[in-house]
């Protein structure tokens, strides 16, 4: 069997869990294929509500093996992103009480975008964990430490405790949180730091973001349910921030050495629990609007198929997958996708059968409609392709052409 069902809440043990939404069956998104007729393997999509702590979680898990072999995702193809790592690691610098240069571990570094970042900060030694054996080397090329495997007890055998330790876009994708988080606790100095980002449960609800549901993101949390979840394992958020990074996410600062709390936790922990997050019937309400996004996404490219228009996608995401798949849509509907991901292009969108392609084909093919599958990065994907002169489909949080 290549996944599991979940039966209980990976935060808290509970088992009174509580499907709100299904997605239907879906390839995974990030296994792109080399031919457009591929068949891709389908499995449940569908998001359960613990009653106890109010995680959001799939109801399946798929094997990590599978998903992250080898990983076709470069986090520094972004400039936003890289820009928001160079920030954090400047962050980072003020919040800790370490004075000797930091040393610094990045789970999940994927092609050491962060890593790069803590070196040019004047970081001391740095290291990167991370299982995908193409991100791995492509670190190793930038002469960068890094050991090619999960974050696990092994793995880092002989690697002493540090000063900070992050873990950016890695932590929904992890099953067993309490090993994970041991194993933080246990490489970390005693004054050490640890700072983990996710995107936030709540903008995926207020904003209909549901395209970030997808097998690799087995979690949606709150903060509320992080600081939980850190607490079993003997970490305590001090502090918590919001970044509009992928669409919003928090940042949770996390140490073991009892310092205090300053206001934003409390600020969040509120906001969570009078704005109904902790409720059910919010993510039952929720789920209704996500069909109708579906209803206006497909009726839009019925029209723009009638009308004999061009439309090509942006950014061959995980998250577009989950749009694209969820919505029926097919390369009869967007002739192909524009990535600047090399090890993306010349392939397939899984489920689809839609090409990736490089930017440069947008000034051959002159679409009327660019659909901003990265609608995360619009900024950047409409300022990389003003001059194509096309109209922007946005699909979240309502679809609009702009
Ligand atoms: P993007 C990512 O998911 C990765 P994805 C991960 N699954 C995760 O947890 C979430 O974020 C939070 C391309 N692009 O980041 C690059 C350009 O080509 O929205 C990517 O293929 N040119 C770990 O995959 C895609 O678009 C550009 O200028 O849903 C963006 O993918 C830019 C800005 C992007 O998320
Ligand atoms: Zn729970």
């Amino acid at each position: 069997m290549d996944y599991k069902k979940v039966k209980m809440c990976r935060v808290c043990g509970s088992k009174n869990l509580r499907k709100y939404l299904d997605l239907g069956r879906q390839p995974l998104a990030n296994q792109i294929q080399d031919s457009p007729n591929y068949p891709s393997k389908k499995y449940p999509l569908q998001v359960l509500f613990c009653e106890r702590c109010a995680l959001s979680q799939l109801s399946v898990v798929v094997d990590p093996k599978i998903l992250y072999k080898d990983y076709p995702y470069h986090s520094s193809v972004s400039r936003t992103f890289r820009e928001h790592c160079i920030y954090l690691a400047e962050h980072i610098k003020n919040i800790t009480k370490a004075k000797h240069p930091l040393t610094a571990i990045d789970i999940a570094c994927n092609d050491g975008v962060l890593l790069e970042a803590f070196i040019r900060a004047g970081y001391g030694a740095t290291l990167g964990v991370e299982p995908s054996k193409n991100l791995a080397q492509k670190c190793e090329r930038n002469k960068l430490t890094v050991i090619n495997d999960f974050w696990h007890e092994r793995a880092l055998a002989e690697y002493p405790p540090v000063d900070i330790i992050t873990a950016l876009n890695v932590f929904a994708h992890v099953d067993d949180l309490g090993a994970f988080l041991g194993l933080v606790y246990k490489k970390l100095n005693p004054n050490g730091v640890f700072i983990l980002e996710v995107p936030y449960l709540a903008n995926l609800i207020k904003q209909n973001q549901f395209d970030t549901i997808y097998h690799e993101h087995l979690s949606y949390f709150l903060f509320s349910t992080i600081k939980e979840a850190l607490h079993y394992a003997g970490l305590e958020a001090f502090r918590v921030e919001e970044h509009s990074i992928h669409g919003g996410s928090i940042r949770v600062f996390a140490c073991k050495d009892g310092r205090d709390a300053d206001s934003s936790v409390s600020k969040f922990e509120n906001a969570e629990f009078h704005g109904g997050y902790l409720e059910f019937k919010t993510y039952k309400s929720y789920a209704k609007k996500v069909n109708s996004i579906r209803d206006h996404f497909k009726s839009l490219m019925e029209e723009l198929k009638q009308g004999g228009k061009k439309v090509m996608g942006y950014g061959a995401s995980a998250k577009g997958a989950t749009l694209l798949n969820y919505c029926g849509a097919t390369h009869t509907d967007i002739s192909a996708i524009v990535d600047d991901t090399p090890a993306k292009q010349g392939k397939f969108q899984p489920g689809t059968g839609i090409p990736i392609i490089g930017s440069e084909h947008l000034d051959i093919t002159r679409p009327d409609y660019i659909l901003l599958t990265a609608w995360n990065f619009s900024a950047e994907l409409k300022e990389k392709t003003r001059h194509v002169g096309a109209r922007y489909i946005i699909a979240i949080p309502q679809v609009r052409i702009e």
